[in-house]
């Protein structure tokens, strides 16, 4: 497997996926510097010339979330993904999706003053649904489907962790907790070197 990243990119959550797995992977670093997301060469795995990707044999994921969830089903026997047609299986996909379809619009056009003119036409609606939504959805304790920790709590917990690290919104007592225990994880600190620098870590 090849997984295409930068540090200072979403790809750290890839990043912290396959160290949360532990298995075998090629890192190839891509240059935002210099251009290489939008080579002919990178643009023909990501056409949006966007970070991460991985690559598995003909296989071509992009997308935080679809990498995870796919390395998530690759490696059943690590039990970062609850069973196939569950009730937590439906809990999980809620958190998979909202992440990159609701929580990440909505944040980054609130990072330039934006809201949608049009809120009930927008698939991620306004700012105080989707800040009462994260609140609803965020445990109290332990992980988004309780004791076990899967990749929900990878793409959710990293992506609330990312938004607070780059200020994007004030995290509430109960979300902030959960943040806590998502950059407790060894994995997560072995792939969030530069993030912990930034402040992004009590510890
Ligand atoms: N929806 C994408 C977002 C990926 C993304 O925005 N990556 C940024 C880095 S954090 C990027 O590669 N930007 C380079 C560009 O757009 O030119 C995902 O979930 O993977």
């Amino acid at each position: 497997m090849k997984h295409y990243f930068n540090p200072m990119s979403r790809g750290v959550t890839t990043d912290w996926m396959l160290k949360e797995l532990d298995v075998p992977h090629e890192q190839i670093i891509i240059d935002f510097s210099t251009g290489e997301n939008n080579s002919p060469e990178y643009r023909k795995i990501n056409p949006m010339g966007k970070l991460p990707a991985l690559v598995d044999g003909e296989t071509v994921v992009t997308e935080v979330a679809a990498i995870c969830a796919y390395l998530a089903d690759k490696f059943p026997e690590k039990e970062l993904a609850p069973e196939a047609g569950s009730t937590e299986r439906a809990t999980y996909y809620r958190y998979l999706f909202i992440a990159g379809n609701t929580v990440e619009p909505a944040f980054s056009l609130a990072t330039f003053g934006i809201e949608h003119p049009q809120p009930s036409s927008a698939g991620w609606g306004d700012m105080s649904r989707v800040l009462a939504t994260i609140e609803t959805l965020t445990p109290n304790v332990g992980w988004a489907l309780g004791k076990q920790f899967t990749a929900a709590d990878v793409v959710f917990g990293g992506l609330l962790d990312f938004s607070m690290v780059f200020k994007l919104f004030e995290a509430s007592p109960k979300v902030a907790d959960y943040v806590e225990r998502i950059r407790g994880r060894p994995a997560y600190r072995e792939t969030h070197g530069a993030f912990i620098n930034m402040g992004g870590s009590s510890e």
